[in-house]
């Protein structure tokens, strides 16, 4: 069908046409969750001059319908463009979305925009002051170079507080604070919140505090005096088209913020996804106490394909997030809501995958699937000994140690999207390494026989799961959703995700398959496999009846 040609997602967020790049100002407000995205309301490819904020409205953030954009480039503040910004809930309920717009001049400003009738459940129409811009460009900074702000926090002080990316001076990526205290008039902090000297131009910077580690509630924004409470920053760095995040201390005095693990430069730190996601951004949903991670995952085939289809862009199914136990590293979980759309289950229990073995998982249909294996290694001792120099770029250690190349432990995992003859497959997989006295667990996506087209990227992906899988029993998991063109895993219970877009021929007719592989010489046993068929969320097919608070 029309819906499923060309890789069309059945339950990722994407608009009904057109391209969609970063998610805008998400919320929870009055009973429903808004999105907004950026938007080409005129066709499939990024459009200089003509993004807007597309906005769409959820029950359960698994259904959506869409709605008119809520902001346009309309003003001489934001004539060539309403590029990124967040969503703020202002006291007494009432939300404010910042965003920058491209002046008619051609430069970044920061404007505010409020809802023309708060009253409205859907927050239909949203309405741009004349005063707009309310952070014009600084004179340090170039035009090009000063966008994205932040959901604003208020500090104890009383005081609002916005983060905003900037480049300041010479080839800084610096991340500024803005204060204010009508949200009206805003100056800027000395001090920036943070610096990546090493990167060109930061982007889309998302500050939010954690719970206690292991503790997987969310907090808001709340102002708090205690000193437990630690914050994660979120960057998005231009030079390598990657997000990424550092657990740390913000200071609601000096507004800087220090990771407490990790260096000054973005690009040593964490990443968000280890795939191909982008501009994420999460926000505080107070309906179930959570922090929900948005972030889009761009297509990997040409501009050309884009045109064809007449849409590029997906966003990845919502996550939650929090501080892992260690303290040190987020975990993200698929939000609870996706099991709504579960219907035909398959299970294994107990099953050995010997050396060589290919079991196919068979009842659900391969190209909507959520599948949750718990892997056992009966024995790590058979692990490869690993070369400290794989540690610098894990992403290559997959390519070279594909799916198919045998190793001690593993390669073992999941093949997806597979056709009848195995062709075409994407292996998402682990290998166990044995460094000294401790093991090392490497996740790897592997793109390589996703698709016989041609023209299409398909790297390996990889990074390394950060537990002790001794300590764990021998014991690893993952969970991968599957939706046509999406293929997005977690690996160890969340602590290493890989997002990946694959457009294999043979799904345009259906048929796809599910197996679980081993390609080690050791045994692996499947403890748990759980797969379900997911049915076709209602997303953006202007059913607006579907949608209750
Ligand atoms: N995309 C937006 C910018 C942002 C970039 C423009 C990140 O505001 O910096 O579409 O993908």
């Amino acid at each position: 069908s029309a819906r499923h040609g060309s890789g069309r997602t059945a339950y990722h967020f994407q608009p009904a046409k057109n391209w969609q790049n970063d998610p805008n100002g998400p919320m929870y407000h009055n009973g429903m969750y808004h999105l907004f995205y950026q938007y080409n309301p005129h066709g499939a490819t990024w459009g200089v001059g003509n993004l807007s904020w597309g906005h769409s409205v959820s029950g359960d953030l698994v259904n959506w319908a869409s709605l008119d954009a809520a902001i346009e480039p309309t003003s001489p503040f934001d004539a060539n463009g309403c590029w990124s910004g967040s969503a703020t809930i202002l006291p007494g309920g009432v939300p404010a979305i910042l965003y920058t717009g491209i002046s008619a001049d051609g430069e970044q400003v920061q404007n505010v925009a409020f809802p023309k009738n708060a009253s409205d459940p859907l927050l239909r129409e949203w309405v741009k002051p004349s005063y707009n811009p309310v952070i014009p460009l600084p004179a340090d900074v170039p035009g090009d170079f000063f966008r994205d702000p932040s959901t604003a926090w208020l500090g104890r002080d009383g005081l609002w507080r916005l983060a905003v990316s900037a480049k300041v001076g010479n080839a800084v990526g610096s991340t500024l604070i803005y204060r204010s205290n009508d949200f009206r008039l805003w100056e800027r902090n000395v001090a920036p919140l943070q610096e990546s000297r090493a990167a060109g131009m930061v982007e889309c910077p998302d500050l939010f505090p954690v719970a206690e580690p292991g503790a997987e509630e969310g907090l808001d924004h709340a102002p708090r005096t205690g000193t437990g409470v630690r914050h994660v920053l979120k960057l998005s760095a231009t030079d390598t088209f990657q997000d990424y995040y550092a657990v740390g201390r913000y200071n609601d005095t000096t507004d800087t913020f220090e990771p407490e693990d990790d260096g000054d430069d973005c690009q040593s730190w964490r990443r968000l996804d280890y795939g191909h996601v982008y501009a994420s951004k999460s926000f505080f949903d107070a309906r179930k106490n959570r922090r929900v991670l948005w972030a889009w995952a761009n297509e990997t085939d040409s501009q050309a394909d884009d045109v064809a289809k007449g849409w590029s862009g997906v966003q990845i199914f919502p996550r939650k997030v929090w501080l892992d136990n260690d303290g040190k590293q987020l975990r993200q979980w698929p939000i609870e809501e996706i099991e709504t759309l579960r219907s035909r289950k398959v299970g294994l229990l107990g099953t050995v995958v010997n050396s060589g073995g290919v079991n196919e998982i068979v009842g659900v249909a391969g190209t909507q699937a959520d599948v949750e294996v718990v892997f056992e290694i009966p024995a790590l001792e058979g692990a490869e000994s690993f070369e400290p120099n794989w540690l610098l770029d894990p992403q290559r250690l997959c390519g070279e140690k594909g799916a198919s190349v045998p190793g001690g432990i593993g390669p073992f995992g999941l093949l997806v999207m597979a056709s009848d003859d195995l062709q075409e497959h994407t292996a998402v997989f682990f290998r166990v390494f044995r460094h000294h006295d401790k093991y090392r667990v490497l996740m790897c996506t592997d793109l390589s026989r996703s698709t016989t087209r041609a023209g299409v990227y398909k790297p390996p992906y990889g990074a390394f799961v950060d537990m002790d899988i001794e300590a764990h029993g021998g014991i690893v998991s993952l969970r991968t959703l599957v939706d046509h063109s999406v293929v997005e895993s977690f690996g160890g219970g969340g602590r290493t995700c890989i997002t990946a877009r694959v457009y294999p021929e043979h799904a345009e007719n259906g048929n796809s398959h599910l197996y679980v592989f081993n390609n080690g010489t050791g045994a692996v046993k499947v403890a748990k496999l759980e797969a379900y068929e997911l049915a076709t969320a209602t997303v953006n097919v202007g059913d607006d009846g579907l949608i209750q608070p």
